[in-house]
Formats: structure tokens, C-alpha cells, sequence
């Protein structure tokens, strides 16, 4: 079976859909895009619900009847549609990237094919940049306004990967570079050096004094799929898996400097500069300078200089502390560096718990005890097994009854695993339409951790989700608010929430929000995480796992938490069990 994401079918439906649009062909494009929206709102992976209940699990979905479960069915086993490339070599546009405009439409589309030849993005802005959309019947200056920023829009927000696709490759470069001849440093710049939740390309430093043989290495991984530069400094690449990455050589004097600007962010590096020029000094990728006149770029000794081989040495000269990179988003770290106020971080080493994993007792697709092993081997000392509750019947959510033989099996690997890790119980317990919980009070009274969650009604009007969430809180019982905005990343937005006011919940209720881990959710994003430090509010940090191999994406988790400046006492999880359960309620 092929390894397919939700988003990934439900893009490729969409696009059947548009396709028959196209061709004029009636009811059936609407049939399409219902059944890629109800894949894309569901919890649970199509490869897991093929995988328990075959083509008639499939059938069960909202809006996937016969016709389109085979279709997901073909695309499973082979990772193709033979029917959705048959349309596709029939239609002369391409459509997935003219469909990513918004407001742009099939027939539009089509009709701008027809009267005006636009096959690609790049045909539809040379159209609308000369004017000749506004022109066409139908379009006018409105519309063409529109396509235009749609334009931008697509540009801007296509094409970044979560960091967790990208980290795992990037970290495989770095280790294929660090061990060739000649290589003295090799470093992680950008924003994966920061972190960041998506990633636009990873930039790669590297210190050596024969760089030839490097460039020449790297432009020929074989996991290059077009060598898009290759310089003696500076290379870049585009890897089969679609990143792109830039390699630059610098000197060893300039290292510093060097690291310092090309990790970013570009605001952080602006807002250095402004300050080094209020001094009278000059600040670039490769060095501090006093006595800026006359500096041209690439010169390294020309005006005084002052410092650039490391990084803490530049900022010390500024009279600052230490910026970590996952602050340096220029978002108050220069001031609170300067004034020796910024948080220690909670380290990467640091989870001694994750609060949030689900076994093959529901769509996980380990068992507890794989996972406590798993988890074991990654340090932790204790898990919360938190799979999901009834209503999610997709997944085989537990009822009151089969929670309690869950707690029954738990039970008896704690006295095999005793000394070892500690497994909590738990559950990931549905929040309902009104915000009454999935399971009674009785049945959730019995558990260590309980975690709720919405994963339904997510476009409830702003006032009555917040309201639904804040009653769900307000459960005695209820312990950790889970992914609590539902966002996710490159697909569905977060619900419409007041999150300051959930803040606030949670604080008067002694409720923990959590920060979910799982690298397309990393929910709460960095400023809620903020505002809960802020607030005093806790966190946990959880995986959110769904195998084993999840576990580690506990790191991204922390990361995030690192870019919302929470320190080791704002996460409930960086602490004993003991100290931990007397933080719930
Ligand atoms: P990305 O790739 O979009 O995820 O974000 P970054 O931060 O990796 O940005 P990128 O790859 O364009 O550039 C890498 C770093 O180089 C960036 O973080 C800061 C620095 N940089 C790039 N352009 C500029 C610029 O125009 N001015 C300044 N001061 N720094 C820049
Ligand atoms: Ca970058
Ligand atoms: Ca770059
Ligand atoms: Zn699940």
C-alpha cells in the first residue's frame, strides 16, 4: 500500500472534479468536491480506515460512493487514478496550479484558455499584468484585481513544507557533507536553524578551505533532482523530495557573522543592523565593523574590525545576552537580551512524558505496549494512553465499557514494565456539539489524564465554539485542552476561536493546554504559547502519536514551545509523574 495522506486524495478528487467542471459535465464536479472536503475534515487517515474495513469502510464516508471509494481505493494500493490522468492528458491547462488562484474557478479558467491561451500561472500574470483579463467579457477590473492577489497569494503560500518533512532530510545532507574531506564545520542555517513550523528552503553553511570538491559532492547527491547553481561559494539544489537548498562556503573568521545572518529572521538581522548603525557601526555576513565609510561588500578587513567569528561574541558586543534561534523573530529578543531578560528555555532534552498517544485500541496503529517500549526508548519515564472516545466512530472510539478493559491491560503492563515507565490511562475524550463530553463523568473520573479534543462541527460561528470549548474546560474532569485551535498546517484552518479567552478559561479552571507535537498540527502556534507563559497558564507537550515512530516528533513539539519562550516550569510534562498528576485537576 502506498503512503498517502488525506490531503493528498482529497486534492486529487478536487481536481477530478475541476476537470470534469471543465468539460461542462453535469452534477458530478459538485460530487467530487463534497467527497474531498469530507476526507479533509476527517481524524482519521484513509489508509487506516482501508486498511480495518476495506472498500466499505471507504463507502461509509460522507459523499464517497462507489464510484469514488474505487477510485481512493486505486490510488492506495498504486498511488494512481488511471481515470484522473485520462482527464488531465485531455485537458490543456494545467489546473492544480491555475485552480490554486483564488476566486479562479473551472470555467473560468476554461474561458480564459479559450479566448486568451492561459495554460499556466505564468500565462494568467503576463494576461492580467497587461491588462487583457480586465478586458474579457465577464472579468472587468474587479476580477482582475482579484486574480492578481490571488496570484501572490499562491505564490506566497505554496510550496513551504512543515518542518518535520524537511528536517529529517536536511539532517541526512548534513551528515553526508560533515563527513567528507576538508569539511571543518557544516551548520544549519535559516529557518530551520529557527524552527520554524513550515520551512520555504534550508540554507547550509559550511567552513572549509578547498571547497570545490564539496560544491561538487553536493550538486551530485543522488537525491538531486535539478542542480538549479553551482558556484565555487555558493550551490543550490532542488532534492527528489521538492526542497530546495542553498550550500554556501564561508571563511572560519567570519563564521560567526556568516551563521548569524543567515539564520535570520530577516526582521531579527534588520533590527541588528539598525542598532549596530546607531553605534556607528556596520553589521554584515561577514563581520562587525566600526568605522562603516568605505566598506564595500565582500571586503572582510576593510574598516575596524570588531567581531564576527562567533556568534555569542557578536551579540556580547551589542551588551547582549545570547539570542537563541528559535527567538529570533524580532519580536522583543533584542530588548530582553539587552536588558538580560530573556526566558531559559525549556531544552530539547528535557520531556520526561508525552500526555498524548493512541494505540491500535482505536486508529493508532501500534499497540500500548509497543508504544511504552518506543517511548522508553526515547527516555521518557511515563506515558498517558489517550485513544479515542465513541462518537468517533471512524476511528472505533472506546465506550464506557471498552475504556474499562483498556484500564484493565494497562493495568497489568504497568507490573511488567514496573520501575521502568509508568503508562498513565487516559483518553482523548470528544467534546460534543454543546460541549458535554463523550464519556460520563463517572467513567472519566476513573483516569490519571484526560484529554479533550474537538474534532467536529468546526465551523461553528465564533461565539458558540468558544463557548462549546469553555464548557468542555469547565469539566472537573477534564485535564488538558488538546490541539486546542484545530489548525492544519497547508490544509484547514483553525476554527474560529477566541483564544485569549480560552486563555482565560483555562487559567480559572486549572485547565493545561496543550501544545500538539504532530508536525502538520504544532498547535498551539508560538504567540498562544506566549500568552499562556504570559498568563501562568501550564502546557504539555505531546506527540499525538499514532505509531510508535511518532514519538519522536515530541522534538517539534518543544521546538515550538522554544519559539513561544516557554521555559521547563510552563510544560507539566518536563516534570516527575508525581509533580506532573498534581498539576491536573
Ligand atoms: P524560509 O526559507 O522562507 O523558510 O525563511 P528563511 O528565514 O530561511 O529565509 P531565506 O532562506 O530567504 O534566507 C535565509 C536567511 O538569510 C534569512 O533568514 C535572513 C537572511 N536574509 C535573506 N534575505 C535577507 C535580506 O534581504 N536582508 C537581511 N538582512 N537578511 C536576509
Ligand atoms: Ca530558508
Ligand atoms: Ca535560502
Ligand atoms: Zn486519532
Amino acid at each position: 500500500m502506498q503512503n498517502i495522506s488525506n490531503h493528498v486524495c482529497a486534492g486529487l478528487l478536487r481536481e477530478i472534479g475541476e476537470y470534469l467542471a471543465m468539460q461542462n459535465v453535469p452534477f458530478k464536479p459538485r460530487a467530487y468536491e463534497k467527497a474531498a472536503d469530507a476526507i479533509d475534515g476527517l481524524e482519521e487517515e484513509l489508509a487506516v480506515i482501508y486498511k480495518t474495513g476495506g472498500i466499505k469502510a471507504l463507502e461509509e464516508i460522507q459523499g464517497v460512493g462507489v464510484s469514488i471509494a474505487e477510485k481512493i481505493e486505486e490510488f492506495l494500493k498504486t498511488g494512481r487514478i488511471a481515470y484522473y490522468e485520462g482527464l488531465k492528458k485531455k485537458a490543456p491547462v494545467d489546473l492544480s496550479e491555475l485552480a490554486k488562484v483564488e476566486g479562479l474557478g473551472p470555467k473560468s479558467i476554461k474561458r480564459l484558455y479559450e479566448k486568451l491561451g492561459v495554460k499556466s500561472l505564468a500565462d494568467l500574470e503576463k494576461a492580467a499584468d497587461a491588462g487583457k483579463i480586465a478586458a474579457l467579457e465577464g472579468f472587468g477590473e474587479k476580477s482582475e484585481e482579484k486574480i492578481l492577489k490571488g496570484i501572490s497569494f499562491a505564490k506566497s503560500s505554496g510550496g513551504r513544507f512543515t518542518l518535520g518533512f524537511v528536517m529529517p532530510e536536511i539532517r541526512g545532507v548534513e551528515e553526508r557533507l560533515r563527513k567528507l574531506r576538508g569539511v571543518e564545520k557544516i551548520v544549519v542555517a535559516g529557518s530551520v536553524r529557527r524552527r520554524k513550523e513550515t520551512v520555504g528552503d534550508a540554507d547550509m553553511l559550511v567552513i572549509s578551505k578547498n571547497a570545490k570538491p564539496i560544491m561538487d559532492f553536493f550538486v551530485a547527491m543522488p537525491d538531486v533532482a535539478a542542480v538549479i547553481a553551482h558556484g565555487a561559494t555558493k550551490s543550490s539544489v532542488k532534492l527528489s523530495s521538492g526542497i530546495n537548498v542553498d550550500l554556501r562556503v564561508v571563511s572560519e573568521e567570519s563564521y560567526g557573522a556568516a551563521l548569524n545572518y543567515f539564520t535570520g529572521s530577516k526582521e531579527h538581522n534588520v533590527a541588528l543592523r539598525v542598532i549596530a548603525a546607531q553605534k556607528g557601526w556596520k553589521l554584515n555576513e561577514y563581520g562587525l565593523f566600526a568605522g562603516h565609510r568605505g566598506l564595500q561588500r565582500g571586503q572582510t578587513r576593510t574598516g575596524k574590525w570588531i567581531a564576527g567569528k562567533t556568534e555569542e561574541e557578536l551579540y556580547k558586543k551589542f551588551g547582549m545576552d545570547y539570542i537563541e534561534p528559535e527567538l529570533r523573530e524580532n519580536t522583543g529578543e533584542l530588548e530582553a537580551a539587552r536588558n538580560h531578560t530573556l526566558p531559559k528555555l525549556i531544552g530539547y532534552g528535557d520531556l520526561v512524558g508525552d500526555l498524548q498517544i493512541q494505540t491500535d485500541w482505536t486508529d493508532g496503529s501500534d499497540s500500548i505496549e509497543t508504544m511504552a517500549k518506543k517511548a522508553m526508548a526515547h527516555g521518557l519515564r511515563y506515558i498517558a494512553i489517550t485513544d479515542h472516545t465513541k462518537r468517533l466512530a471512524m476511528t472505533h472510539g472506546l465506550d464506557e465499557t471498552r475504556l474499562l478493559k483498556q484500564m484493565a491491560e494497562i493495568d497489568r503492563l504497568n507490573k511488567k514494565f514496573a520501575g521502568k515507565i509508568k503508562i498513565l490511562k487516559g483518553s482523548e475524550c470528544d467534546i460534543l456539539k454543546d460541549g458535554s463530553l463523550d464519556l460520563s463523568d463517572a467513567a472519566l473520573a476513573k483516569l490519571d489524564v484526560v484529554g479533550v479534543a474537538v474534532h467536529s462541527f468546526f465551523n461553528m460561528p465564533r461565539k458558540d465554539q468558544t463557548e462549546r470549548i469553555k464548557r468542555a474546560m469547565a469539566n472537573p474532569n477534564a485535564d488538558i485542552l488538546f490541539h486546542p485551535t484545530g489548525r492544519i498546517i497547508n490544509r484547514r484552518p483553525a476554527y474560529d476561536i477566541d483564544i485569549d479567552a480560552l486563555i482565560t478559561a483555562a487559567k480559572r479552571t486549572g485547565t493545561i493546554m496543550e501544545i500538539d507535537a504532530f508536525p502538520d498540527r504544532l498547535d498551539l502556534k508560538d504567540d498562544h504559547i506566549r500568552k499562556c507563559v504570559e498568563a501562568g497558564v501550564k502546557m504539555a507537550i505531546d506527540s499525538d502519536a499514532h505509531a510508535s515512530a511518532h514519538i519522536a516528533y515530541l522534538e517539534y513539539g518543544i521546538a515550538q514551545a522554544r519559539r513561544g519562550w516557554a521555559t521547563r516550569e510552563d510544560i507539566v510534562n518536563a516534570r516527575s509523574v508525581t509533580e506532573m498528576l498534581r498539576q491536573l485537576k
